[in-house]
């Protein structure tokens, strides 16, 4: 029997479920550079890069087993630039017996994906996307009759299962979860090491000039690029972050730093996401750095608790909530999202910082995604949908599966407590504890209203009494809810106008100010 196997974008793995039973002497892989995935929304040019040169080293890597690949390029002038058409062509020209792909990590092309063999006329397997410790079908069932759901306790259930930082069936330490350890600002004296760079090699320096060429406008800058983009890069990573960063990793998760973009964090969310590293191994490689002695166990639970819990749990809540999950907002959130998300220009130093690391890194670390670019659109008030669509955009490491819930629930709380029981809103002084931001803007924040006062915190307070009909009933508001109650009328009014000055600056608007020269989404100026 002749099998088609379509190995998508993100699916780099060589026991990825679609090529387990690979067979070269009858099958054939087909992988695809398509204009579609490219552009349907403008992803930062180091994501379209980093996909590209990864597939074609996968693709070089088969061909090297002896496998028959079709690799379609993007300019390949037969290209179709869509999955369904690629698909279609393949199957015409090698009459297969079957295709066999694996699940996909977003809604919209799984709908597309369960209509390829009634459209094409040939049996399609789609199968389970084992690159994951919990399968939807698990989770779903975990998932079953409860109305929201809590990241703790399904946590607890998969350390159980893995048995990842367990001793016998207690957790070890005797404590399920060490966050209150990881909450520590960066002293001055600490300088964090920079995780290596992957030089281009000649595949990743053609498709570069290829994005250079056919993805201009898209937001970011393209060089330097830094990503792993093979199994063995990644690896690399891998042990430089244990090496190197693990051992600091909880105790500064949650610290900022202006200009110090990576600080301990690992940065292997591009690799994990392509397929280049599994979560279990990076579990499996950081529980045995603590086992060794090379890192303390607030590190090694804070790291493994962000791997088996958020970012399963988070894939779950996707799966089980789509597709009717996107189309809530629970908050009204209508503002557009400002035109600086894209420029960067603004004179709010912790969010010019992050925009900055963005553009030039297609990254930023999780506190500066969750704190800073988040937090401002939740107390603002921006469309879900919007700022949804920009996470999706600026981060290499951004699929639907993995964006959406971290966006739509976690941040804007669009989806009314499904999946995080508060809003992470908070004001200037979360951020000036964690940070060195403040000491170097324009803006003060100890001020609460006023021209000068840092925005976040009249923001924040005008959040806290536009939604409290909805969140004064919730416990863990009480303490915010009880400090509101010893304002006077006269400081919430203020609050109030400050707020509304402010929504309503040129610094809010959605547009590029009129003298803007440059094509959109160019961050290069900053
Ligand atoms: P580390 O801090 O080293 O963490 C280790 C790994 O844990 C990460 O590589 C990642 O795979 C996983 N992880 C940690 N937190 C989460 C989480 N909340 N959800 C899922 N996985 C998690 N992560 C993405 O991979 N893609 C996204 O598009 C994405 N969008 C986000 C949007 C918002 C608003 C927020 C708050 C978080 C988002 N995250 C996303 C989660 C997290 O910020 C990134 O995974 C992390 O910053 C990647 O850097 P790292 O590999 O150094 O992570
Ligand atoms: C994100 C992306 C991009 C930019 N390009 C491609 C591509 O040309 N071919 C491909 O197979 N996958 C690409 N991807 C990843 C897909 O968008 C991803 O597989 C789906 O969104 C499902 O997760
Ligand atoms: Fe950000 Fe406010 Fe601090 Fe400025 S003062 S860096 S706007 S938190």
């Amino acid at each position: 029997m002749s099998t088609l196997r379509f190995v998508l974008g993100d699916q780099l793995n060589r026991r990825i479920a679609s090529l387990t039973d690979l067979d070269p002497e009858t099958d054939a892989v087909l992988m695809v550079e398509v204009a579609d995935e490219a552009t349907y929304v403008r992803h930062h040019k180091q994501k379209i890069a980093l996909i590209f040169s990864a597939m074609r080293h996968f693709a070089r890597d088969l061909e090297a087993e002896g496998v028959r690949v079709d690799y379609v390029r993007l300019d390949d002038p037969l290209n179709t630039g869509s999955f369904t058409g690629e698909l279609a062509r393949a199957v015409e020209s090698r009459r297969p017996d079957r295709v066999v792909v694996t699940e996909p990590g977003e809604w919209r092309v799984w709908d597309e994906m369960r209509r390829w063999g009634e459209r094409l006329g040939v049996p399609v397997e789609i199968r389970s996307d084992n690159r994951f410790l919990c399968s939807r079908a698990e989770f779903d069932r975990w998932a079953e009759g409860q109305r929201s759901y809590r990241m703790e306790f399904f946590y607890r259930e998969m350390r159980r299962r893995t048995g990842f930082l367990m001793d016998g069936d207690a957790p070890e330490g005797g404590r399920w979860n060490f966050d209150r350890e990881n909450r520590k600002a960066l002293p001055k004296r600490v300088s964090p090491p920079e995780p290596p760079r992957f030089e281009p090699d000649a595949i990743t320096r053609e498709v570069l000039d290829l994005v250079a060429s056919r993805f201009d406008g898209h937001f970011g800058r393209l060089e330097p690029f830094r990503w792993p983009v093979t199994r063995e890069a990644a690896l690399g990573a891998l042990q430089d972050f244990i090496t190197h960063r693990l051992s600091s990793y909880g105790d500064f998760q949650d610290a900022m730093r202006a200009g110090s973009d990576f600080l301990f964090h690992s940065a292997l969310s591009t690799s994990l996401n392509l397929g280049l590293l599994t979560a279990e191994e990076v579990c499996v490689a950081v529980e045995r750095a603590y086992r060794d002695g090379v890192a303390p166990l607030n590190a090694a639970e804070g790291f493994v608790r962000q791997v088996i819990g958020w970012r399963e749990y988070i894939r779950g809540v996707y799966w089980h909530r789509m597709p009717a999950y996107a189309a809530t907002n629970a908050l009204g959130a209508e503002r557009r999202l400002p035109w600086f998300y894209w420029s960067g220009e603004t004179q709010m130093n912790c969010l010019r910082d992050c925009i900055r690391s963005t553009a030039e890194n297609a990254w930023a670390h999780h506190i500066q995604r969750l704190m800073v670019t988040g937090n401002f659109a939740l107390v603002a008030g921006i469309r879900p949908s919007e700022l949804e669509e920009w996470y999706l955009v600026v981060y290499a490491d951004a699929y639907e599966w993995v964006e959406l819930p971290n966006v739509h629930g976690m941040i804007l709380w669009a989806d009314g407590g499904v999946m995080g029981s508060k809003p992470y809103a908070a004001s200037g002084a979360y951020i000036n504890r964690m940070s060195d931001y403040c000491a170097g803007c324009r803006y003060d924040v100890r001020q609460r209203t006023g021209p000068d006062a840092c925005p976040f915190n009249a923001l924040y307070w005008d959040f806290v009494m536009r939604h409290e009909d909805r969140l004064r009933a919730n416990g863990r508001m009480k303490l915010i809810y009880d400090a509101l109650d010893r304002m006077s009328e006269g400081q919430r009014v203020d609050i109030r106008e400050s707020a509304r000055a402010f929504l309503l600056s040129d610094e809010m608007s959605p547009e590029p100010p009129p003298e803007n020269v440059r094509p959109p989404l160019q961050p290069g100026l900053l």
